[in-house]
């Protein structure tokens, strides 16, 4: 009975015919949206904000942040006041935000003060997934993100 179970077992793996091919790594699979800095008003700081998705079934941790504009660290608030951390979770099937009042980018020592319409690129690096570069797009210091989808919603002023 035990033995007849096991066969019926593996030829169901095997009719699944090499579906496990490729993907090997850590089964996160994560990707980054909503993706802004507002334009600060130091010279020398600002704080960035994302939204860090992930689609798999493995969690993963954001383990830092690193960028050619300047020293980022990742912060999140609680109870009104900031802290460094070291690492923020990104859970299966969920998400990490990046949010005005909440986690956020911090961003120290920049080179250049970022202006509206530049942007500032990004590597976040993760204690499993490949590292992933992404562009942030420096908004009026007032820009509120849009709930839903932020698609074209600035103006060329061409
Ligand atoms: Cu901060």
């Amino acid at each position: 009975m035990l033995a007849a179970v096991a066969v019926a077992g593996a030829l169901v793996l095997a009719g699944c015919g090499g579906s496990d091919s490729g993907s090997a790594a850590s089964g996160a699979e994560l990707s980054v949206d909503a993706a802004y800095i507002p334009q600060p008003v130091s010279d020398s700081m600002a704080a960035g904000f994302l939204t860090i998705t992930n689609e798999g079934d493995a969690a993963d941790q954001l383990t830092s942040v690193t960028s050619e504009a300047g020293e980022v660290t990742v912060h999140e608030t609680v109870g009104g006041t900031m802290k460094e951390v070291d690492r923020l979770e990104v859970p299966a099937h969920g998400q990490l935000v990046f949010k005005s009042g909440g986690n956020h980018l911090m961003f120290e020592k920049l080179k250049h003060r970022p202006k509206q319409g530049q942007s500032v690129a990004v590597e976040l690096h993760f204690a499993h997934s490949d590292p992933v570069t992404v562009k942030m797009p420096v908004k009026a210091a007032t820009y509120q993100p849009t709930t839903g989808h932020s698609g074209h919603t600035e103006d060329s002023g061409h």
